[in-house]
């Protein structure tokens, strides 16, 4: 996975990422949930039998840089993470709901987004 430096973020933090052209489909994604705030869709690298994304539609480049205005916009993102947990089937079994932030935490894609993993044992602790 690529390795994301100061200096690169410096320059990409609150610009259209990836995420964006999913938001507006100009690049195609699995999409399994939509609404006014948010959109969920298949990871495109996969680390277990269902591994989705849940992003806000509006652009907050981490939970790090979320305030308290977005503090409906975050819950909904939790309760839609939730509730596609139930649409996959992976609900009674269990699952992981995952932020990576920043550097330490290899996030590589700088529009907040949920991981939700599931579908296997998982294990614990992450790496
Ligand atoms: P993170 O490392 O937490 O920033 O996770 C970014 C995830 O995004 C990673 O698991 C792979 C996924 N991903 C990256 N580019 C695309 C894409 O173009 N489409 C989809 N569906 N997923 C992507």
């Amino acid at each position: 996975k690529a390795k994301t430096t100061a200096a690169t973020l410096k320059d990409t933090i609150g610009q259209p990422t990836i995420f964006s052209k999913i938001i507006d489909k100009s690049i195609p994604a699995d999409i399994v949930y939509e609404d006014d705030l948010c959109l969920a869709f298949k990871d495109l690298q996969p680390t277990a039998p269902v591994h989705i994304l849940v992003i806000p539609k509006k652009i907050i480049p981490g939970i790090s840089y979320a305030d308290p205005d977005d503090q409906q916009v975050l819950g909904h993102l939790l309760l839609v993470a939730k509730k596609v947990a139930e649409q996959q089937n992976i609900s009674k079994d269990g699952y992981r709901i995952v932020i990576n932030n920043g550097m330490h935490g290899c996030q590589s894609i700088y529009h907040l987004h949920l991981h939700l993993i599931g579908g296997r044992q998982l294990n614990w602790p992450a790496g």
